[in-house]
Parts: C-alpha cells; sequence; structure tokens
C-alpha cells in the first residue's frame, strides 16, 4: 500500500536523502489532535520568557522583509520530500526587532491548539529558517500550517510548528510535546535523531 506513495531512493541523491527515509512525491499531513482554523488578521505571534515582551500581529509580520526558500523537509515518520518552495519572513529578520534577555539559549515554539517544540537559538535563528504563510506560491493551507507555520529544515519536521503563536524564549532546554512523548530533543536526520534513547 505505501509502495505506491513511497519509493525508495535508489541512491541517496547525492547525499540530500537522510538514513532511513524515503522519497515521496506526497505531501502527508501529520497533525496530532484538531486544526485549529485562525483568520490571517487574527494571527498573533507573542514573544515571551527572556526577552523583550512583545507582539507580532499579522501587520507587523507582513511587513517585514519576505523571503523564499527552496529546500528539502524530512519527516521521523520516514518520508522527505525534495525541493519544496516556502515564503515568509526569515528567522533572522524577524530577530531584529527581538531584543534578547542575557542567558537566553533556548526557545520553546508555542502554536495555537497547544502544541509545542523545543530549539536551541543556533538552529533556530538560521538564515533557511521561515516564519512561512506561503508553499509553492498559494497561500498555505490550513492542514499544513496556514496561515502561519515554522520552517526548520535542517532538522526532522516536527520541529517546524504549525499555527505557530509564540517563542518563549528560555536559558535552558525545554521539551516540547514530542520531545516529551520520546522524541530526541535536537532531531538532526542526517544523524538519524529519532528518539531520546538513540
Ligand atoms: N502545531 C503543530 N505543529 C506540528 C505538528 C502538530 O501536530 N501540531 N506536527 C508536526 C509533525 S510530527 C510533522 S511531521 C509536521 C507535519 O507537517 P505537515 O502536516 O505539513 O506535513 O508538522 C509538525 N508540526
Ligand atoms: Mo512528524
Amino acid at each position: 500500500m505505501l509502495g505506491r506513495f513511497f519509493k525508495k531512493p535508489s541512491d541517496d541523491m547525492g547525499g540530500r536523502v537522510p538514513p532511513g527515509q524515503s522519497l515521496t512525491a506526497r505531501f502527508p499531513v501529520l497533525t496530532y489532535g484538531p486544526t485549529p482554523r485562525i483568520e490571517p488578521h487574527n494571527v498573533e505571534v507573542r514573544v515571551t520568557g527572556l526577552a523583550e515582551e512583545r507582539t507580532f500581529t499579522w501587520a507587523d509580520l507582513m511587513a517585514l522583509p519576505q523571503t523564499t526558500h527552496t529546500y528539502d523537509i524530512h519527516c521521523v515518520t520516514h518520508w522527505s520530500k525534495l525541493d519544496t518552495t516556502w515564503t515568509g519572513v526569515a528567522v533572522p529578520d524577524l530577530m531584529q526587532h527581538i531584543q534578547l534577555k542575557p542567558g537566553a539559549t533556548h526557545v520553546l515554539i508555542h502554536s495555537y491548539g497547544g502544541y509545542t517544540t523545543n530549539l536551541a537559538l543556533s538552529d533556530f535563528v538560521r538564515p533557511l529558517n521561515l516564519l512561512a504563510h506561503h508553499y509553492e506560491g498559494a497561500p498555505l493551507e490550513t492542514e499544513h500550517g496556514g496561515p502561519m507555520r515554522l520552517v526548520v529544515p535542517h532538522l526532522y519536521f516536527w520541529k517546524s510548528a504549525k499555527w505557530i503563536s509564540g517563542l518563549e524564549f528560555l536559558d535552558h532546554d525545554q521539551p516540547g510535546f514530542w520531545e516529551r512523548n520520546g522524541y530526541h530533543m535536537r532531531g538532526d536526520p542526517f544523524k538519524d535523531e529519532r528518539y531520546s534513547d538513540d
């Protein structure tokens, strides 16, 4: 059944397919729990914790530089998808408007609906990371995290929080939803960092 949609790469596509992953041309939806439906004009991203508290409205985010990137994504459930194109606010551009407090080393990403995931600042503040609102040139579908999701392409896709609502800066690493349920704290697909006992 799965063989119809997932094909084992004949090679690793020049190093682009991590160990244990198979390519798909589809775009599976993986959501734990109900799908929150938020109108773009209601989207807010709240900054809390070890940073000057502030809230980015949708208008604030749209007024920032908009960046488009094409790259590969890797889900811990063993599918990878090559050459996905996303448009949104690059995290370093957002960080220009966030004043961190001394000691901040990590960020816990919050989503509408209660999902969370953790990142070291060195994994969060990267030019390829986007607060994305368009996928393949069209507004991001609700199921895939629209109006706005994080995309962190160098880590497994569970780090790419859909329906992003907040950034909580911390002086320690605090596990998010899947990390509390056994997933790896970092999740580098090229190191096969799937589960916390790996
Ligand atoms: N808010 C939220 N973000 C989430 C999830 C979720 O359940 N809720 N699932 C994660 C997981 S496990 C994966 S693999 C990707 C799936 O994104 P997709 O449904 O667009 O393929 O979203 C991640 N972000
Ligand atoms: Mo996932």
